[in-house]
């Protein structure tokens, strides 16, 4: 593969849809070939699940949530992601495996390990490039969120206890691969979210940078 994939994670309220537009237009500036994605979502299998996962009237079990994170994972992987890394493209994807590895594997308590393996057989084994974490306080994220004024999803209707295990899980996955994970404050301004977001991609150019 050719391309690369430049994942970004963090909780919701974080930044990341922000950071995803305003990286994609700092790149395509530079002449550089970029894709945009989400997840769970980008293909019409995908988006559909993503209907059923955030839907607050559902009960839906932690293993089965991990699955179907997972099976939407599948498909776009398969059906774009793939295919824009063989294409040369930069993909910027907003939440990746290290998303169910955070919510489903910490904040459910199902286990980083078992989130793992079922996530390696759905993307079979893709690895990021760079994947940029933008880590952000819970008084913040808090003003955001009520700043947007937006009923909360299935998900987000959880309480404090998950969001910190989420959080927790971020920061112990981003020390166990420094190389790959660059963590930035996502309390900073926009405009410095993106500088220290293209300064993380430094390096992403020199294919020696990425095994291919
Ligand atoms: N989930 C999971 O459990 N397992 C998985 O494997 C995956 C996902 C893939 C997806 O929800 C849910 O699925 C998510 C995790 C779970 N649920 N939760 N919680 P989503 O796709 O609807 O949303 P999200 O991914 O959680 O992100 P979000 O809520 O859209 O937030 P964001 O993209 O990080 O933030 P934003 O929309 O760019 O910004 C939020 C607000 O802050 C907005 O008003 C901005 O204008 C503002 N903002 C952004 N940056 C700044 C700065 N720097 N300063 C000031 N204000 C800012």
């Amino acid at each position: 593969m050719s391309g690369r994939l430049i994942t970004v994670e963090g909780l919701d309220g974080a930044g990341k849809t922000t950071l995803v537009k305003g990286l994609a237009s700092a790149l395509r500036e530079r002449g550089q070939p970029v894709e945009i994605l989400r997840e769970p979502g980008g293909v019409v299998l995908a988006e559909r699940l993503r209907t059923i996962v955030k839907d607050p009237d559902l009960f839906v079990d932690a293993r089965a949530e991990a699955l179907l994170y997972a099976a939407a994972r599948a498909q776009l992987v398969a059906e774009r992601v793939r295919p824009a890394l063989a294409n040369g493209s930069w993909l910027l994807l907003d939440r990746f495996v290290d998303s169910s590895l955070a919510y489903q594997g910490s904040g459910r308590g199902l286990g980083l390990e078992e989130v793992r393996a079922i996530n390696d057989f759905a993307t079979g084994g893709l690895k990021p490039d760079r994947t940029l974490l933008l880590r952000i306080d819970p008084a913040t994220r808090k003003q955001r969120l009520t700043e947007r004024d937006e009923a909360p999803d299935r998900i987000e209707a959880a309480g404090h206890a998950f969001f910190d295990a989420i959080a927790q899980a971020y920061d112990t996955l981003a020390a166990a691969e420094p190389e790959r994970f660059y963590v930035i404050d996502a309390a900073q301004e926009r405009s410095r979210v993106l500088t220290a977001a293209l300064e993380g991609l430094q390096g992403l150019s020199d294919p020696a940078a990425s095994a291919d």
